[in-house]
């Protein structure tokens, strides 16, 4: 039972962060709570899913190919319209849109933000009532006016002004930093609000859990095949054998290795050189919230967060958790390039 009285919101949350910088006018402020509210918008609709015709498919494809679910087009509406709406974003990049969508109204141009996201991630798990979510990254435009453009989108995440998720699962959690350390919200449904439920998160030194599909092992690089073995070793001091889990919802996994301390893997492959997961909208907001939890995030060589990208939906080798094993498994990687 939460206590009224010992409860932090998300918004009081937000504007007690707000003062500890000088200049916020509020802005940011608004975005963020902007976006909470389509959370909420977004998590009734996928809690009653299986009631509502809202399950299935809508017939058409993403710009990655990709089925599109009806959940993916009504969360991406909601989001648009709320960041629309708001006044404080000009421009967003979706992974359910081929290109950026600029908001040149006189009221949003004015918006000092841009937001990447991918509105639902991991809808394949949809129908199987597995746990989805909701990547955001936020920036501040590089352009002086009008509507947003590309440019002010395509930014390393060392540039991100905030990032977090929402993971629609057993509760609804909104978990984001600005820079200052995570914190995660929990959804009290029965009042609509989200409630302080993890200050501070952090990763703890190091995990006994891998996630990965190894149902791509064949195509894997030599070092990631090695690091699954090194895994599965049996060593107590350094707790192996690890536990393997995967879900195969980004935002899924990556919480709970979060929590409990595990990798996460999508390697690039044969088949795909460069991986699965977009560097806009999923590796970099991913990146920025495991550095701000003490983890660390990569391609395999390079921090995530320096990579500047160079289209909205490139894609990226993707390897995060505690800094420890980032590192285990790079090492593995350096020794097992293919010149
Ligand atoms: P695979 C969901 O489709 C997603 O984009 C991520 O949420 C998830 O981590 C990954 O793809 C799963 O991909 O190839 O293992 O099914």
């Amino acid at each position: 039972m939460i206590h009224r009285n010992k409860i932090t919101t998300l918004t009081e949350f937000i504007i007690q962060r707000q003062s500890e910088y000088p200049h916020a006018k509020g802005a940011l402020t608004r975005l963020l709570n902007d976006i909470a509210t389509a959370a909420k918008i977004v998590n009734r609709e996928i809690n009653a899913a299986g009631l509502v015709d809202i399950l299935g498919t809508v017939g058409k494809r993403n710009i990655q190919g990709e089925t599109q679910k009806k959940l993916d087009v009504y969360a991406n509406e909601m989001f648009i319209t709320a960041l629309k709406g708001g006044g404080e974003c000009c421009a967003i990049a979706s992974e359910e849109n081929e290109k950026v969508i600029s908001f040149s109204n006189e009221f949003s141009e004015k918006g000092k933000y841009v937001v990447a996201m991918d509105p639902l991630d991991g809808s394949s798990n949809i129908e199987a009532n597995v746990s989805i979510g909701t990547i955001f990254s936020i920036y501040k435009r590089v352009t002086e006016v009008g509507g947003g453009t590309q440019s002010d989108l395509l930014q390393p995440g060392i540039h991100l002004t905030a990032a977090g998720y929402v993971i629609y699962g057993s509760s609804t959690m909104l978990v984001y930093s600005t820079g200052k350390g995570v914190n995660g919200f929990t959804l009290d449904p029965s009042v609509g609000i989200f409630c302080l439920s993890h200050p501070d998160m952090r990763f703890p030194e190091t995990g006994k859990i891998y996630s990965i599909n190894e149902g791509n092992y064949i195509y894997f690089p030599e070092g990631v095949k090695k690091y699954i073995k090194y895994c599965q070793e049996n060593d107590a001091p350094t707790h192996r054998p690890y536990t393997s889990r995967y879900i195969g919802s980004l935002v899924a996994d990556f919480h709970r290795n979060l929590i409990k301390g595990g990798i996460f893997l999508y390697p690039g492959t044969t088949k795909q050189p460069n991986g699965k997961l977009r560097l806009l909208y999923e590796c970099s907001p991913i990146a920025y919230l495991a550095e701000q939890a003490g983890g660390k995030a990569s391609n395999g060589i390079n921090r995530i967060l320096e990579i500047e990208p160079k289209t909205l939906h490139e894609r990226s080798p993707f390897f995060v958790g505690p800094r420890s094993m980032v590192e285990t498994v790079e090492t593995f990687m350096r020794q097992n390039h293919k010149k």
